[in-house]
């Protein structure tokens, strides 16, 4: 293991997924003192510590935090935290998971890959297909960190590649990673709560992904994605038809690489103009470990997409029900409406609300009364909706008041799509909870006939 850590004083901070796998592996090491902290007195993951460790739980000792050699911080706790940024003063190292497995991967796995994405949006998707692509190569690919599954979790001696979804909070303290090849999907407003509303704080967090990378990969549709240094880019993508792109011919719409047709988008079960950028960002990437063309249509055809992305749940009286729960933020709903407004001429009833993390919701304002006939919403900042219009806007308690006003009103050919702009930690434990209680409560509504 990693000698490195041999003979520190580490001290943990935040008890959850991702951590509890950290401490497994520092368990492996000879540190000189191994302690956890997390602020909360009853953490939710506790249990899943190992036993017979030193845990303190409730507000941290800014003092007690300065006699450790390195604070490996979860990505859930700000590094502004006061008695962090004064440990962080005294010159204690400040690291996260995914720094600390960088640097295993570096000393004793040297010949293992790693993709990196960041980004708003699309992160999940283009990470799960990108591992699904290099499966169906015959590699042994293995996804995680954002995803959900933590990186020491998924650590193992015949990885061939991982494909990490890195979220800003984990880049902020990481800077050891080599990645063969990494981009930044999109930047739009997200986790301003986190960065004093500052949008530019958010991306230089993001941008720590190109750090060591020299196969980056950047979204011509979005400026903000590129790096500094443009002779790290290697591939672009976008709907134009160049590089990696899109063209609509008499045949058909194709996604098209250096200009020739590559593969009909009508083939791709995953929908919408924003996945096409998501494929193409996929192809770009595995095209930096040359897997084979033919492998990468297939792939891209068999992929299924994710749970709670623009997911259909049912028709029921003419109107199509979409459970878009992982849409925790404005430009991720805009995707949504744009990439169904075509199929329903009679409109979006869209359900949104919960905890809005400090964004703008003006930018939903253009989509109603036209793609959008009605917003019903709910949660902590409903409020922050039913400001974009008086009488296009109805303001309820929770999701199911919401469900239910919406179905009263919507006509046969129209959508109803809960794609909520905001976290949902003010009445659920995730979005993947809030999608499922949706589901539920849609496939229960019975027929207004
Ligand atoms: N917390 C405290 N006090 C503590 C420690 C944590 O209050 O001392 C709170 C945090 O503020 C947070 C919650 O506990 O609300 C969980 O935080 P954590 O950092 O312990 O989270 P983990 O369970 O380790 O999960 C983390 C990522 N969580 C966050 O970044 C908040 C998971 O991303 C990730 O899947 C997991 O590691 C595995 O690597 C989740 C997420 O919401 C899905 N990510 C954000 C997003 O996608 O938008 C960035
Ligand atoms: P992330 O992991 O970055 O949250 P997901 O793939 O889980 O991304 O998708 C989250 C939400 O964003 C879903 O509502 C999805 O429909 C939408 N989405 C996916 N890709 C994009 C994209 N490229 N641009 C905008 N929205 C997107």
């Amino acid at each position: 293991m990693n000698a490195n850590l041999n003979g520190l004083k580490i001290a943990v901070i935040g008890i959850g997924i991702s951590n509890i796998a950290t401490v497994g592996y520092l368990l492996k090491h000879d540190l000189k003192q191994l302690s956890i902290f997390d602020t909360r007195l009853n953490p939710p993951h506790i249990e899943e510590m190992p036993h017979g460790l030193d845990i303190k739980l409730g507000p941290l000792d800014k003092d007690l935090l300065s006699q450790y050699d390195m604070l490996v911080v979860s990505p859930g706790i700000s590094l502004q935290t006061k008695e962090i940024a004064y440990a962080i003063e005294k010159g204690v190292e400040v690291v996260g998971d995914i720094e600390l497995f960088a640097r295993e991967i570096n000393l004793n796995h040297k010949n293992t890959k790693i993709i990196g994405i960041t980004g708003s949006n699309g992160k999940s998707t283009v990470t799960a297909l990108v591992g699904h692509i290099l499966n169906m190569a015959n590699k042994r690919a293995v996804i995680g960190a954002n995803f959900g599954n933590a990186v020491f979790d998924i650590l193992a001696d015949d990885v061939e590649v991982y494909v990490l979804e890195l979220s800003s909070f984990e880049l902020e303290t990481t800077k050891s990673l080599n990645l063969t090849a990494c981009t930044i999907l999109n930047i739009s407003e997200d986790h301003l709560d986190r960065y004093d509303g500052d949008i530019n704080l958010y991306k230089k967090a993001k941008e720590r992904i190109f750090l060591n990378c020299n196969y980056v990969v950047v979204n011509r549709e979005d400026k903000e994605t590129y790096p500094q240094d443009k002779a790290k880019i290697k591939a672009s993508f976008g709907f134009s038809n160049e590089d990696y792109g899109t063209e609509h011919i008499s045949k058909g719409h194709f996604l098209t690489v250096d200009k020739k047709e590559y593969l009909n988008i009508d083939l791709l079960t995953i929908v919408g103009k924003h996945n096409e950028l998501n494929a193409l960002a996929a192809i770009a990437l595995v095209k930096s470990l040359n897997i084979d063309d033919d492998v990468i249509k297939g792939a891209l055809t068999s992929f299924v997409g994710l749970d709670h992305r623009c997911q259909k749940v049912r028709t029921l009286d003419g109107i199509d029900f979409f459970n878009d729960s992982k849409a925790t933020n404005v430009a991720s709903t805009i995707a949504a409406i744009e990439g169904l407004a075509n199929k329903y001429k009679n409109g979006i009833y869209l359900l949104a609300g919960g905890i809005g993390k400090g964004q703008d919701f003006s930018p939903l304002k253009k989509y109603l009364n036209k793609e959008v006939k009605h917003i019903y919403c709910y949660g902590k900042d409903a409020a922050l909706f039913k400001v974009l219009s008086e009488d296009k806007c109805t303001q309820l308690l929770n999701l199911k008041m919401a469900l239910n006003n919406a179905f009263e009103k919507a006509p046969r050919g129209s959508a109803i799509l809960l794609s909520p702009s905001c976290s949902s930690f003010d009445q659920f434990t995730g979005y993947e909870e809030r999608g499922r209680v949706f589901a539920n409560m849609v496939n229960n509504l019975e027929s207004k006939s």
